[in-house]
């Protein structure tokens, strides 16, 4: 079975509980029982969040070190910041796909550069949750 990371970054920990006319009304409980009941019984998830820069880049080392197949990653605001999240899935040498709930290019100007997409294989935005179950979809069939 595939080892896939689902990883969550900064406020996503709210999801479902702010903004909904942005990012829908399901929490990211609602979205973890979502995907283990897609793929549960195909690929080992392992889902994580955390509003911290240095435990997400932590996280990927351990992903890494343990040979993960796959991580799909929402950096959150990070996404748009973080070079050393950049660096972190650059040394990784694990496939990892962008997902973002919102289309980030239909929104403020600052969401439009994506300093950790150089460092996926595939980033999709826009789909909303859909984006997560494409994402695994992806790994799983690679
Ligand atoms: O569209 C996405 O998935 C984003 O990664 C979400 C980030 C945002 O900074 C990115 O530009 C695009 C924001 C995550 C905050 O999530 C919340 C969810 C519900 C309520 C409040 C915040």
């Amino acid at each position: 079975m595939k080892k896939i990371a689902i990883l969550n970054g900064p406020n996503l920990d709210r999801l479902g509980k702010r903004e909904p006319e942005i990012y829908g009304s399901a929490t990211l409980g609602d979205l973890e029982k979502a995907l283990l009941a897609e793929f549960g019984t195909r690929a080992d998830l392992l889902f994580f969040q955390s509003n911290h820069e240095g435990e997400l880049i932590d996280r990927i080392a351990k992903l890494a070190d343990s040979k993960y197949d796959g991580i799909v990653i929402n950096a959150g605001a990070l996404t748009h910041t973080s070079v050393a999240l950049r660096d972190a899935l650059l040394g990784a040498h694990v496939p990892a796909v962008e997902v973002h709930i919102s289309n980030i290019y239909k929104r403020e100007e600052f969401r439009h550069t994506s300093l950790t997409a150089p460092a996926c294989v595939a980033v999709i935005a826009g789909l909303g949750l859909e984006g997560y179950h494409a994402a695994i979809r992806f790994l799983v069939g690679k």
